[in-house]
């Protein structure tokens, strides 16, 4: 796996031209109305869509959707991305991505276990890793069947040997400066940080313990046969296809073993809009859309949404005496 890791463009800049590029970039920031006026060029200019570099890891592409949806293209699904630490506009940030580093990568594993370890990104790509062809639902009404590449939560998790009294876990995303686990790494384009996000950084997820080692709950280091690209979360994020899409936390540095229910990005943010569970379901309306239905990236018109995503033969036992409209 991974032996033939291509070379990103990035790591044979010579040191000058990439230190010139950085201070190229914060002088351009300081410009607020050349930044503007740059932003309305491109609202009125879409770039075209990005082709993915990240080298082949296998031969997944070429595997029939064991659902009877067809999957969505590797073009949609790397150019219409939802990351805010580079861009919230959706088509806008394929275009940012290039000089995100990712090696080296390391995941601290920490908080309620035996012993606080580091994994590196290389030890994780030796772990067997499985195509998932999942079905993808982000809250705000659309959806995407992903061929992604990946291990069970659970292989990490058991490795980890959290202590009896963790019942939660929590994720933190990579943002600027070093990795917490120690790994010095130069910050990604805006430095990671786009201060018009409106959310705050590092981005943060969490999910209960049964949920975590649930079979389904993918730890993702790819897909379409290629490793991760960087808008879709690399080297490697989390993928749990029952819930809403922004409990799929991209570029993971830091995995915590909680006893209390650790904060979420978003349901900190607007808590009446977005709860900790956040299972798809129809039945329960965001306050300001329906989400019965949904757009299928790739298609003309909606499609019905379908509780826990379609997966719920295999979890609304999680949930069995729970009220899902007051845990949403
Ligand atoms: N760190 C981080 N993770 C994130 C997000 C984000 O903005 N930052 N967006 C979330 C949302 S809202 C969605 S829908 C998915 C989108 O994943 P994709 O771009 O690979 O389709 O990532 C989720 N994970
Ligand atoms: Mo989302």
């Amino acid at each position: 796996m991974a032996e033939d890791t291509k070379i990103r463009s990035s790591e044979i800049t010579d040191e000058a031209t990439y230190l010139n590029r950085r201070s190229f970039i914060k002088a351009g920031a300081l410009a607020g109305s050349a930044v503007a006026t740059g932003a309305l060029y491109r609202y009125l200019n879409p770039p075209p869509p990005r082709e993915v570099s990240t080298a082949k890891i296998g031969d997944f592409s070429e595997a029939e959707s064991p659902l009877s949806d067809e999957l969505t293209s590797l073009q949609d699904i790397t150019n219409y991305n939802n990351f805010y630490e580079f861009s919230t506009d959706k088509r806008g940030v394929a275009p940012l991505v290039d000089d995100f580093e990712v090696r080296p990568w390391t995941i601290a594993v920490d908080g309620l276990v035996e012993q606080p370890t580091l994994f590196g990104i290389e030890d994780l790509l030796k772990i067997d890793q499985e195509e998932r062809i999942y079905r993808f639902r982000c809250v705000e009404g659309w959806s995407m069947v992903i061929p992604w590449v990946g291990f069970p939560l659970s292989k990490l998790i058991e490795k980890a040997k959290p202590l009896s009294k963790a019942r939660y876990v929590a994720f933190q995303t990579y943002y600027g400066g070093a990795n917490p686990s120690g790994a010095q790494l130069p910050p990604g384009p805006n430095g990671m940080g786009n201060i018009f996000a409106g959310i705050p950084f590092p981005y943060v997820e969490g999910l209960r313990m049964d949920e975590a080692m649930h079979p389904l709950t993918l730890l993702a280091t790819g897909l379409y046969g290629r490793l991760m690209p960087a808008q879709n979360g690399a080297p490697i994020r989390l993928v749990v296809p029952w819930k809403y899409g922004f409990k799929s936390i991209k570029s993971v540095v830091r995995i915590s073993f909680t006893d209390e229910e650790p904060p979420t990005t978003w349901s900190k943010q607007a808590p009446n809009e977005y709860g900790f569970y956040s299972n798809v379901n129809p039945d329960v309306p965001h306050p300001r859309w329906s989400q019965a239905t949904e757009r299928r990236i790739g298609e003309y018109g909606r499609r019905e949404t379908l509780p826990f995503n379609g997966y719920g033969e295999e979890v609304a036992g999680l949930y069995k005496g729970m009220d899902l409209k007051r845990y949403y």
